[in-house]
């Protein structure tokens, strides 16, 4: 049997909540590899057909499973997505879920370009706390984590406390 040394972590939460910020500077400060599953889709052209509602091409679920099922692994993967019930639980020891007050998230998103439906269909997503229910369903309920993610301070207690939290695991796991 292979004993993964390093955990892999899922960031998830609606669009906007800092998922990229915190997962980029994590894989800094920590050598794991981070990946962007939106960019990911893209440079693969991991799509199945376009969402006329959104203007936007619909994400091939299977096939990006399928892309990441082997680094996944290899473990010490940071796993940077909007959605979270398509990738099989195995894959993850602790997932962490950003969330951010609506009028944050709003300023961040209108500066970000959304406006409209878009605009409004995510701030909706994050009052109703939509994407931290499907990680709650879709993973064991102790290894989920929602983490604020308002302002700079927040960031840098998101990024010491899993950082801290790899460091134990990996010394428990040697
Ligand atoms: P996501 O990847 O979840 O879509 P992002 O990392 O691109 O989000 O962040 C969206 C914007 O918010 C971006 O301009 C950076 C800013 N941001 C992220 N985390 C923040 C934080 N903790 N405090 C203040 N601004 C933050």
């Amino acid at each position: 049997m292979r004993i993964m040394k390093k955990p892999n972590i899922l960031l998830t939460g609606t669009p906007g909540v800092g998922k990229t910020t915190l997962g980029k500077e994590l894989a800094e400060r920590t050598g794991l590899t981070y990946i962007n599953v939106g960019d990911l889709a893209k440079d693969g052209q991991l799509f199945d057909g376009f969402d006329d509602e959104y203007q936007c091409p619909i994400l091939d679920e299977d096939r990006v499973v399928d892309e990441l099922e082997d680094k996944m692994m290899d473990g010490g993967v940071i796993v940077d997505y909007h959605g979270c019930d398509f990738f099989p639980e195995r894959w993850f020891q602790i997932v962490f879920v950003l969330r951010t007050d609506n009028t944050n998230l709003y300023n961040r998103l209108e500066s970000r370009g959304y406006t409209g439906k878009k605009l409004q269909d995510n701030v909706q997503c994050e009052i109703f706390q939509t994407i931290y229910e499907e990680a709650m369903e879709a993973y064991k309920e102790e290894i989920v984590h929602q983490l604020s993610s308002n302002d700079p301070d927040d960031l840098e207690r998101n990024l010491e406390q899993i950082t801290q939290w790899i460091g134990q695991r990996m010394k428990d796991n040697n």
